[in-house]
């Protein structure tokens, strides 16, 4: 398993290199003994896909060149063993060299430190043109653990520990190209003083690979936290099936999780609309029935009344039914045919709260 890409020059690294001999920190996955760093061997197989896969993995926009340190002096030499070769990548949009194909043989020629590969990456970061629920891991001394950031409203934002689980973690780190966490406690020196996007966050399949599908983008900050509680993420690979995601997979999940919300919301709406009108109508066929009918009874003042039921209320109408139902006892076979309130319990079966889970304020720290 290919834990960790980094990038050295004369076998010396430092996190502001976006160019160098390009180191990993591998281990093999069944018994978890660790090989340690060192280099891929630059074979006729890697070309720009697999040196873009491994400036996305360090959060670059991909490679602008790639090579073997022996064809410059730019890089020195880096003497760490060489571990992998064969690297075969079939996308150049993929977020970590896990989901290309290698090979821990090495022939013989890769041996020699000339033929370390080394990147040259394009300085431009893969969050520079964010869409609306990237997220992304940042200030960690690896590309794979940082303080967990989402973009959200057009501005990056951290993400509230409260709430924020194993399930989560996993979910988010599968956004980023990994297969599982490593830890998602914790907050980084150097507190963020970005806004607080996302808070009391609950993915319930740990099998979604986008962070938007648990929880899109609020429309205004509501959160009950402080930076100190900014989830800090680490991402690694495990027996868990690397994410097939590439930079753009989760591009539209944020969109319709967002049309979801507000298709149910509109349904939620029309179904409400719908009984309203349903309680409400009968009544007041009702009511003017009954008026009417009351009025001819009394002969000639029809339209008077008529007029006064059609601009009251539902309550005042009932209310001049039941004063007119009385008043004439002459209608006593209309009051058997239409009992006017009789199937029609207004608020029976309809708890206006139902469906909508109630708020969880609580601040577990
Ligand atoms: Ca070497
Ligand atoms: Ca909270
Ligand atoms: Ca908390």
């Amino acid at each position: 398993i290919v834990e960790l890409v980094r990038l050295v020059r004369s076998g010396i690294y430092s996190s502001t290199y976006s160019s160098g001999i390009v180191q990993i920190y591998y281990s093999t996955s069944s018994s978890g003994s660790i090989l340690g760093w060192g280099n891929i061997c630059y074979d006729s197989s890697f070309a720009s896909t697999e040196a873009s896969v491994i400036c996305n993995q360090l959060g670059y926009n991909g490679a602008s060149s790639y090579g073997r340190a022996g064809s410059t002096s730019s890089y020195g030499t880096d003497n760490a063993a060489t571990i992998i070769d064969d690297v075969n990548c079939a996308s150049s949009s993929y977020l970590t060299l896990e989901q290309c194909s290698l090979s821990l043989f090495i022939k013989s020629y890769c041996v020699s430190n000339s033929y370390d590969a080394y990147v040259v990456c394009y300085s431009t970061r893969i969050w520079d043109n964010p869409y609306s629920g990237q997220i992304r891991l940042r200030e960690g001394t690896y590309s794979s653990y940082g303080r967990l950031e989402v973009y959200c409203n057009g501005q990056w934002g951290t993400v509230c520990d409260d709430s924020f689980g194993s399930i989560d973690a996993r979910v988010a780190c599968r956004q980023l190209g990994y297969s599982y966490y490593s830890t998602y406690t914790g907050n980084l020196a150097g507190y963020s003083s970005s806004p607080i996007w996302l808070d009391n966050v609950i993915c319930t399949s740990s099998s979604s690979t986008c962070l938007a599908y648990c929880e899109s983008c609020p429309s205004s900050q509501y959160h009950n936290c402080r930076h100190s509680e900014d989830v800090a993420l680490g991402c690694k690979f495990s027996s868990y099936a690397t994410s097939t995601n590439t930079l753009s997979t989760c591009q539209y999940a944020d969109s319709s999780a967002s049309d979801i919300a507000a298709i149910v919301g509109g349904v939620v709406a029309a179904v409400f609309i719908c009984i309203v009108l349903i309680i409400t109508i009968p009544i007041c066929i009702c009511c003017c029935l009954g008026v009417g009918i009351g009025a001819a009874a009394r002969g000639g003042r029809s339209t008077t009344k008529t007029t006064v039921v059609g601009g009251a209320s539902d309550v005042s109408c009932t209310a001049v039914t039941s004063q007119t139902t009385s008043a004439y006892p002459a209608q006593s076979g209309y009051d058997a045919s239409y009992p006017p309130q009789q199937g029609y319990p207004p608020q029976q079966g309809y708890p206006p709260q139902q469906g909508y889970p109630m708020q969880d304020n609580s601040d577990s720290i």
